[in-house]
């Protein structure tokens, strides 16, 4: 007998795949096509067990589809602009280019070695300009169509580093490396038309059935259609007034002020004979840009001593006041307050004394006052006249109607979602193809100028953007009229690069994005899976770019991800020790002797606190590197590991005692296979029966997505296996064995594909065939109860008539001890299921 090798084995298969180019997708195929894709990664430098987990479901669905007849594209490439590289080449003084490309390679090699099924051909990093240049080239495409545009806009400024940061680098309103408050500052920079296709997009998530319900909801939310009304306040007393915008009209009856952005025309002009409200505007403008910053951040306002009118009612004031939290890029930057049923509202009436009115109540709750927060929920108007009784949504329109009669207001949809800021004042991203000329404006680059690729030539020793400050770079002619110009400096958002890698997967030709026919004939992409944090924005931003391509007439595919999985995380324990000023210091589980109750340091000896099992993050400490246990193990136990017990959605707690169980099943698999007594003769109908059970159950289980119930069906196949006496039977089950476990545990299928003697890999085998007639079961298990206790079972033919199966019950030994002779009063019993004495 031999033993596994699993490092042997894993190199030797993976040579062979790689030779061989097995998992290369054929484009002119005739057989169905499939297109398995997980979320690439960005090359931080190591793949780590989230990248594991994410890319072993992948493969398993795309091994078992190659194995049932299908074209399978699965292939793999680079997020690879982004900030983490421009701070390594701070920090490190290395070139992005230079970090990113090394860590592509490690990274790579990591991949490689877990044995994934992928169609290396097709390898792409959004860095090279084989890449970028494509998408600046389709940059130009939109801009034509008119769905790039330009606008002023606000950035985070630094005014210590003297740079443009980005939402993540404000921590607390303050720059994460100077930190200094930042400001807001007004650039130009471009726009991609995402809100032309609201509509749409909110309509096409109805399609997507393959999606989870949760995602969708997201994507829902952040879409944010709104049913609202605009309407007009006057001054009381003087000329003019505003419009604002609200969802909550039936609401109108509660107001108690109203409130207009710091940028608001009106607001701009007070301040200019009030620098009290000019320094108000200032302190407004510090707080960052990012609507979580807005919404945390405490609400304040600035009274200006205006008076307006309630539309209801002439003899009715409201105060006017300048507030922190009303923005001007939404709605009309000016809103009424109703404090019972807005917590913003309520939270800046109780700072600034105004009144709190309730005009929404639930059944019974009247006369009940507001406290501390405000009431969101359903049900019916009090203290709003004509409005009283009526429930909110008649409310609404009971408003909507009056106003637009009455002319000081109009109905109106109203959506969340805003255009697509895609500048970045940063180098390591796609340049955006422009050029400023003081004569013609912005001249899109001829596209033969294109890729306008990044100078290599930078350096990071100062901060802000390299590629102002190059030398030559961003000095080229006019296209149109020759005479000196400047190329804009900005690059694109890296969601721009992964809007339509998908796509480029699928084809991708030197001289355009991609083939039409080629890419239509994969697309859309059947599964996808990745992490939920994309749940929002990649996502969203994938779909928009595909319409937006369809739109210009480039592709004719509406979604472009038919069915989506959010995997879990992979989690595991932290130990910590808390200092005495409150710091926490974090081990790893490698340097603690832990018995599940008291854990203590292995060198010390010292005492640490058990902490709670979390994502695996550096900073915890709880981190195990992939790449060691693959030494161990090899890569078939790490990936049925990453299979096994948690279901695909939930969270993963890795253990050290789950690995080993994963290696000794490998072995066991090993041990049957180099067993086989192929000369055994005779059949043994239970174990066709749970074979042929097992390849319909693994099947249906994979197609589901539902790893972890195909891992529990081949535990127990094998288990059946071993138990089972040697038999003709038994042969086949080993050797069809071999096939089932091959999606999750590839290198050991095919040394023992080998070994059995099998032609070809196993990787190119059909999925066995599961006869119908076994699928069905013709024994059933009878429970025998006495007085509702079960005393015996009977394994019988199904349909067995009561009479016999009356008789049999009677009969068996447990029944017959227990009654004693005793004579039952009365036997039911339900056929194929039970059979009750009641003594
Ligand atoms: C009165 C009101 C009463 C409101 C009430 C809400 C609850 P969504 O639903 O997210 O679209 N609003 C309008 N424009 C704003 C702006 N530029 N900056 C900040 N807030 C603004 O939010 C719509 C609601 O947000 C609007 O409805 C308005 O407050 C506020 F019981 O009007 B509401
Ligand atoms: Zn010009």
């Amino acid at each position: 007998h031999t033993r596994f090798n699993p490092l042997a084995a894993d190199a030797r298969w993976q040579k062979i795949w790689d030779e061989r180019e097995t998992f290369r997708a054929d484009d002119a195929s005739a057989k169905p096509k499939s297109y398995v894709l997980e979320m690439f990664p960005y090359p931080s430098g190591r793949i780590h067990m989230g990248h594991v987990r994410n890319y072993t479901m992948g493969d398993v669905l795309a091994r078992f589809r190659r194995m049932t007849g299908h074209e399978v594209l699965h292939p793999m490439g680079w997020d690879a602009f982004g900030m983490p590289a421009e701070n390594a080449a701070m920090e490190k003084k290395v070139h992005p280019g230079t970090w990113t490309r090394a860590n592509i390679q490690s990274m790579k090699k990591q991949l490689k070695r877990l044995g994934f099924a992928l169609d290396w051909s097709r390898e792409l990093a959004t860095c090279e300009p084989e890449y970028y240049g494509h998408e600046q080239a389709l940059f130009l495409d939109l801009y034509k169509s008119g769905l790039v545009y330009r606008k002023e806009s606000a950035v985070n400024w630094d005014p210590v580093d003297m740079t443009v940061l980005a939402n993540e680098q404000v921590i607390d309103g303050k720059g994460w490396r100077s930190g200094a408050v930042v400001e807001k500052r007004k650039l130009s920079q471009w726009f991609l038309k995402i809100t032309d296709f609201a509509d749409d997009l909110l309509a096409g998530l109805g399609d997507l059935k393959d999606w989870p319900e949760k995602v969708r909801l997201m994507q829902e939310n952040w879409i944010g259609k709104s049913q609202g009304m605009r309407l007009t306040f006057h001054f009381s007393g003087a000329p003019g007034g505003f419009e604002v915008f609200t969802t909550r009209p039936d609401t109108l009856y509660g107001a108690s002020f109203t409130a207009i952005a710091a940028e608001h025309p009106i607001a701009q002009e007070l301040a200019r004979n009030s620098p009290e409200l000019q320094a108000f505007i200032a302190d407004c403008q510090a707080t960052g840009t990012a609507a979580a910053d807005i919404e945390t951040a405490e609400k304040k306002g600035f009274d200006t001593g205006l008076r307006v009118t309630h539309p209801l009612d002439p003899n009715w004031h409201l105060p006017l006041y300048v507030a922190n939290f009303v923005l001007m890029d939404y709605g009309t930057g000016a809103v009424f307050g109703c404090p019972a049923h807005d917590q913003r509202d309520l939270d800046f009436a109780r700072k600034y004394d105004l009144p709190v009115t309730r005009v929404v109540a639930p059944e019974g709750e009247d006369g009940v006052a507001i406290g501390s927060e405000a009431y969101t929920g359903p049900g019916r108007l009090v203290n709003s006249h004509f409005l009283n009784g009526m429930a909110v949504e008649d409310a609404k329109a009971a408003i909507v109607a009056r106003a637009q009669h009455e002319g000081w207001g109009i109905g109106t949809t109203v959506w969340r979602l805003r255009d697509w800021g895609v500048s970045r004042q940063r180098y390591w991203g796609t340049p955006i193809p422009f050029i400023h000329c003081d004569e013609c404006g912005v001249v899109p680059v001829p596209k033969s100028q294109l890729p306008v690729k990044l100078p290599e030539d930078v350096s990071f020793d100062i901060p802000g953007n390299p590629l102002d400050r190059h030398p030559t770079w961003k000095h080229v002619d006019c296209p149109q009229c020759q005479k000196p110009a400047r190329r804009e400096t900005d690059t694109l958002d890296t969601f721009v690069d992964s809007s339509w890698y998908f796509i480029r997967f699928a084809s991708q030709p030197d001289d355009q994005p991609f083939d039409r026919a080629v890419a239509e004939s994969w697309l859309p992409v059947g599964q996808y899976i990745g992490g939920v944090e994309h749940a929002i924005l990649h996502l969203l931003y994938a779909r928009f770019w595909t319409r937006a391509l369809k739109h210009i007439g480039k592709i004719d595919v509406a979604e472009p991800f038919q069915g989506l999985f959010t995997q879990g995380m992979v989690t595991h324990i932290t130990y910590f020790q808390k200092e005495a000023d409150g710091k926490i210091l974090w081990y790893g589980p490698e340097d603690v002797n832990s018995d599940g109750q008291i854990a203590t340091l292995k060198d010390s000896g010292a005492k640490v606190t058990i902490g709670r099992i979390e994502k695996m993050s550096k900073s915890k400490k709880n981190v195990v590197d992939p790449d060691l246990i693959v030494d161990q193990y090899g890569a078939d136990a790490v990936r049925w590991f990453m299979l096994s017990d948690s279901p695909p959605e939930r969270d993963l707690p890795w253990s050290e005692a789950g690995i080993e169980g994963c290696w000794r099943f490998v072995n066991r698999l090993w041990r049957l296979i180099d067993g086989i007594e192929d000369a055994a003769q005779g059949q043994d109908k239970d174990l066709d029966r749970k074979l042929h059970k097992t390849i319909a159950g693994v099947a249906t289980d994979i197609e589901a997505l539902g790893f972890n119930k195909a891992v529990a069906k081949l535990y127990e196949l094998t288990g059946a296996i071993e138990k089972a006496k040697p038999s003709a039977s038994r042969a086949t089950a080993i050797r069809t064995l071999v096939r089932l476990v091959a999606p999750m545990a590839p290198h050991l299928a095919e040394e023992g594909w080998e070994t059995l003697g099998e032609t070809g890999l196993v990787a190119d085998a059909a999925w066995p065939t599961a006869d119908p007639a076994l699928l069905i079961d013709d024994e059933v298990t009878i429970a025998v109860q006495i007085n509702g206790k079960l005393r015996d079972t009977l394994t019988v033919a199904k349909g067995m008539p009561k009479d016999e199966l009356e008789a049999l019950a009677l009969a068996a030994p447990n029944v017959v001890r227990q009654l004693d002779g005793e004579t039952p009063k009365k036997i039911i019993v339900v056929p194929d299921r039970l059979v009750n004495i009641v003594a």
